[in-house]
């Protein structure tokens, strides 16, 4: 009889351990083992969907982790830019929400989400605060030019880079001195007073600038060429100096 009443319950227990399996398309697990999983998987995604404020509070959050505030409901607009595919661990504050955010995440088809129970409030690891390097109110990890000031976050072409950090096709005077400085000045208006006036100088202008791709390319891969450049520009530069002087 005792035998039997033990093969019931370990039948029942195994009954209600499927069905909860079932009904929780996540999986649970402690801030122990999501540091475990951060430590020893280097393509865990990380989400942390509390609000920016909280996010970017003074106790700071886990250092990669992505912030998809799911009551204001960014998680819900944009959880297509993460990764279908990836572990998924879902964090929040208290253990409240990530729950939530978890099983979203599970109906729209994510494969290996986890949600952290006691969120943030239980974290005893490594924090990251964020970091807004250019001061435009967006921080670096939304940034999509976190170098250079653009809080209107204009990206033309949307391939992911704002327009503020548009790799430009600099010339190689440009490349070395910088864009719009003093040499490049003085470059552009022998160019364009001398050069452009005579059919061998117009020959010039093309040469150099069907050369350019190519220096600017050396030139990003070997700093010694890059001065060697200069170099001889600089010389070009201080005898159109003389001549202008002149
Ligand atoms: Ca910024
Ligand atoms: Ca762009």
């Amino acid at each position: 009889m005792k035998k039997y009443l033990y093969s019931l319950l370990a039948l029942l227990f195994l009954l209600s351990g499927g069905m909860a399996a079932k009904a929780l398309a996540y999986t649970v697990v402690t801030p122990q083992q999501a540091q475990q999983m951060i430590d020893t998987n280097s393509a865990l995604t990380v989400v942390d969907v509390r609000e920016e404020n909280e996010y970017c509070g003074a106790a700071g959050h886990i250092p990669g982790a992505l912030n998809y505030p799911w009551i204001s409901g960014v998680l819900q607009k944009d959880f297509a830019e993460l990764a279908l595919d990836a572990e998924t661990l879902v964090v929040c504050q208290s253990g409240h929400r990530s729950p939530l955010a978890a099983e979203f995440l599970d109906s729209m088809g994510f494969q290996h989400v986890y949600s952290m129970e006691g969120g943030m409030s239980v974290w005893e690891w490594d924090t990251a605060t964020c970091v807004d390097t250019d001061g435009d109110g967006i921080n670096d990890d939304r940034d999509n030019c976190p170098t250079v000031s653009n809080p209107d976050q204009k990206d033309t072409d949307q391939d992911g880079v704002g327009d503020a950090c548009e790799e430009k096709n600099l010339c190689p005077a440009e490349a070395v001195y910088g864009e719009n400085s003093e040499q490049v000045l003085l470059l552009r208006e022998f160019r364009d007073s001398v050069l452009h006036k005579t059919a061998e100088g117009r020959n010039v202008i093309a040469l150099y600038y069907a050369l350019s791709p190519m220096l600017v390319n050396m030139m990003t891969q070997d700093d010694g060429f890059k001065g060697r450049l200069r170099a001889a520009i600089d010389r070009v530069l201080s005898e159109l100096k003389e001549k202008m002087r002149r």
